[in-house]
């Protein structure tokens, strides 16, 4: 048995973290040789609503959870944290537009941004769920000076995963079947499901399903509009395939990625791949090996392909203009 590790989790009482806490709990990202002490942040109106989470969670009886504490605050509660998921952000509410959601979430960032600077281990890793995640994890990145770009990301494995699913289901295969499928770009509508390089046991995507129009168009559209789907029929958000996400993003950065595969990842782009601008958060396909990430190199995007990266790098773009004040 492993040391236990500190895995700090904002908004720890909300949808999102009901679901991501047992996960972690039962040892469902780091393995069943890995402890952990949990320490759970909210904002003070969801501190009774976490006293509840905190209670449910002891009654699990979990083995691999050694300890669980709670904050008000990030500055306290990343202290020494070695794994943070910043879920906690303010919904968007019916009629928001996606700049207000912007404006009013980015300011958390620059606060969890500093303090993950200030008082997290050494060897903090940091994915940002909280919408708009990428451009949340650039602000909490420009706010934390000392780490290495490469330690907040933003999650895109749930459109990974939404990808996965529909190639799996129009196949007649089963999920684990699908691999090397990129997501490309912002965790928006605009993203960009790369089917190109995707593979069905092995065969590219485009030879197992030969309706190319199919995946050039609903394909695309399915997964770009699956949040919105899932709203209009549940009445809620996206929350226990978005903790399965999470689950999955951090475990593919502790563990590795399996050999020919690769994983969706958004990460500070230095502006030395495929042209993606730099100085935003951009998905793409990453390999892992020792916690360190490498983009996959020699991807060949077609002029359909081009044209959704260029889309998608410019979403991105114009979100940092709406938070340039926040970035420092
Ligand atoms: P909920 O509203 O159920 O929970 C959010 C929780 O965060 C609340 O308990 C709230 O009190 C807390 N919170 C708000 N501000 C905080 C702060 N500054 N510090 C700590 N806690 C804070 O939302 P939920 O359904 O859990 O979704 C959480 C976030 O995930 C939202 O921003 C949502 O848009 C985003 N999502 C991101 C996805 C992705 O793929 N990247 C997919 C699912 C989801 O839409």
């Amino acid at each position: 048995m492993n040391a236990p590790i500190r895995v700090a989790v904002t908004g720890a009482a909300g949808n999102i973290g009901y679901a991501l806490l047992f996960r972690l709990a039962s040892g469902g990202c780091y393995g069943p040789d890995q402890p952990i002490r949990l320490q759970l942040v909210e904002i003070p109106p969801g501190m009774k609503a976490l006293e509840g989470v905190v209670m449910e969670l002891l009654d699990g009886a979990f083995p691999l959870l050694h300890a669980i504490d709670i904050y008000d605050n990030p500055t306290d509660g990343f202290a020494g944290a070695n794994q943070a998921f910043l879920v906690g952000a303010r919904p968007r509410s019916a009629g928001m537009e996606r700049a207000d959601l912007i404006k009013a979430n980015g300011p958390i960032f620059v606060g969890q941004g500093k303090a993950l600077n200030d008082v997290a281990a050494d060897d903090i890793r940091a994915l940002v769920v909280g919408n708009p995640a990428n451009t949340n994890a650039l602000i909490a990145l420009a706010n934390a000076p000392d780490l290495p770009k490469d330690r907040i990301h933003a999650m895109t494995r749930l459109d990974e995963n939404r990808a996965k699913a529909q190639l799996a289901v129009r196949a007649g295969v089963t999920p684990g079947d699908v691999t090397n499928m990129g997501i490309w770009g912002n965790h928006s509508s605009t993203m960009y499901p790369d089917f190109v390089h995707a593979k069905i046991n092995g065969k590219p995507a485009t030879e197992v399903i030969t309706d190319h129009g199919w995946l050039r168009g609903d394909f695309i559209k399915t997964v770009a509009t699956r949040g919105g789907a899932i709203i209009a029929a549940r009445g809620a958000s996206s929350a226990a395939s978005a903790a399965s996400a999470a689950i999955d993003h951090m475990a593919s950065w502790w563990h590795g990625t399996a050999a020919g595969d690769w994983a969706s990842m958004s990460v500070y782009s230095d502006g030395s791949h495929y042209g993606i601008p730099a100085g935003i958060v951009h998905s793409v396909p990453v390999t892992v090996k020792d916690q360190a990430i490498s983009v996959v190199q020699g991807l060949a995007h077609d002029d359909f392909a081009k044209a959704k990266l260029k889309a998608t790098a410019d979403d991105l773009l114009s979100e940092r203009v709406a938070i340039e004040d926040l970035l420092g």
